[in-house]
């Protein structure tokens, strides 16, 4: 159940971005500041020399320069400068958004202590561990966001009528990628082919980005330090064999999952929305809120997940991604990996990799501004991180790896859209020991 204030808030109006609550005060936005205040009583824990709250920097691109020409063009060009232009800068290895936290990787009282979990196949967690996922993605969907709201307007252009939030954990996360998932507004036209977390160079750290912030938020709620998001493995997969309701769930006919799966009760958020300039007003619709779909192999274009060749092709690219950086790149990793090209030959537009596992699972998960309501988001790309870890290896890949480009937020120096505090997108490109964690290996049958 959602709890009864949020559930009423998502029935009237839907949003977007997250913003920690401490920074949304009338305050806050009109000095365009987010400095929270730590346990010490001091902005970003200035005191106790945690971090300090410093005017972020500008990220001097041609981007950049189009962003000041046209300041209301989009708000999350240049992040989070249209909202906030001085926020926390955290030392050592504390983070967060106002630095009481560790980085990913670290943990204790003062964030020394070096952390590596081990994220496993799914069917290899004892029954136990699994219950114990289902557990917590149960809590993290009904569970209120202590730490952050979400922005909600019908004009996203207009700060008038921006309303800030309350959502639950899970839901949080899956706003994060609808809102970096929408259309850029360039020189007054909305352009498809643009975002801030597909079709470029930023895709694979988004992404990774993405799982590490959701596996922190479910650590701090649950008091579990050790938990870790499991990943599918869909090589040479012939149906879905993880939908079935001891594992992710299965569904009817229709594609609705069952009601005997550990999702059945899971309503998704901006269902149905198809505002170009507002985001999310789905909701407001009587909380038409849609259920969880799915039809594995029932997209004729879509029958198979790829294969173990696919996956081998696509670690072979040496270069992390070539111009244009959009969906028509060649020879390019990141859209071997992506999907948009196939990945034997680096040249032929195909829908393949993490593209085809999306269309493959159908439903929910097909649709890209959804598509992370269904916790099969998690897995799919817990593996597609995976696979960017293996490359990142083979190919000895360090942050240098990530191109200039002038592909809006996807510059190598521009932080990612939209998280606190600023990750830039280059420094995604690190191995995952870094960040704290490795994958398991898994051979299957
Ligand atoms: C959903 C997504 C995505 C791609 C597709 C299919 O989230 O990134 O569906 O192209
Ligand atoms: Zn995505």
């Amino acid at each position: 159940m959602i709890p009864i204030f949020a559930f009423l808030f998502l029935c009237y109006n839907v949003v977007q971005g997250q913003f920690p609550r401490t920074c949304v005060t009338e305050e806050a936005l009109e000095a365009k500041t987010c400095c929270p205040v730590w346990k010490d009583r001091s902005p970003c824990g200035a005191l106790s020399g945690r971090g300090r709250c410093r005017p972020s920097v500008p990220v001097m691109t041609l981007q950049h320069a189009f962003v000041q020409r046209r300041q209301d063009n989009d708000d999350r060009l240049d992040w989070p400068r249209h909202y906030f232009t001085s926020t926390c800068e955290c030392f050592r290895n504390y983070s967060g958004h106002n630095c009481g936290d560790c980085k990913y990787g670290y943990f204790g009282k003062k964030c020394d202590h070096k952390k590596t979990v081990e994220r496993k196949e799914i069917r290899q967690l004892s029954y136990l561990d699994r219950k114990r996922f289902f557990g917590y993605l149960a809590l993290a969907k009904t569970t209120k966001s202590q730490d952050f709201v979400i922005l909600t307007t019908g004009n996203r252009h207009d700060r008038n009528t921006y309303r800030f939030v309350d959502a639950s954990v899970y839901d949080l996360f899956t706003w994060m990628h609808y809102y970096s998932t929408q259309s850029i507004l360039e020189d007054g036209v909305f352009s498809d082919d643009r975002n801030y977390a597909h079709q470029g160079p930023a895709f694979p750290g988004w992404h990774r980005l993405c799982l590490l912030f959701l596996e922190r938020q479910i650590q701090l709620l649950t008091g579990d330090e050790d938990f870790v998001i499991p990943y599918y493995d869909w090589r040479g997969e012939l149906n879905c064999s993880i939908c079935t309701n001891d594992f992710m769930g299965a569904n009817d006919d229709q594609g609705a999952m069952g009601k005997y799966s550990h999702f059945a009760s899971w309503k998704s958020i901006c269902s149905g929305y198809d505002y170009e300039d507002a985001y999310c007003l789905s909701a407001a619709d009587e909380c038409q809120m849609e259920i969880l779909h799915r039809k594995p192999g029932a997209n004729p274009s879509a029958r198979k997940p790829p294969t173990f060749q696919d996956v081998e092709d696509t670690l072979k690219w040496r270069k992390f991604d070539t111009p244009p950086y959009d969906i028509t790149s060649r020879y390019s990793f990141r859209n071997a990996l992506e999907g948009f090209m196939r990945p034997s030959d680096g040249t032929t537009r195909e829908r393949n990799m993490h593209n085809l596992v999306h269309v493959f699972l159908g439903g929910t998960m097909s649709q890209v501004p959804i598509s992370s309501n269904d916790p099969m988001f998690l897995l799919h790309h817990c593996f597609v991180d995976k696979i960017f870890e293996e490359w990142l290896r083979r190919h000895n890949a360090t942050v240098d790896s990530y191109p200039d480009n002038d592909v809006p937020g996807q510059g190598a120096t521009e932080c990612s859209t939209p998280y606190f505090p600023c990750y830039r997108n280059k420094d995604l490109l690190n191995r995952s020991y870094k960040f704290g964690y490795t994958f398991s290996t898994y051979k299957r049958m």
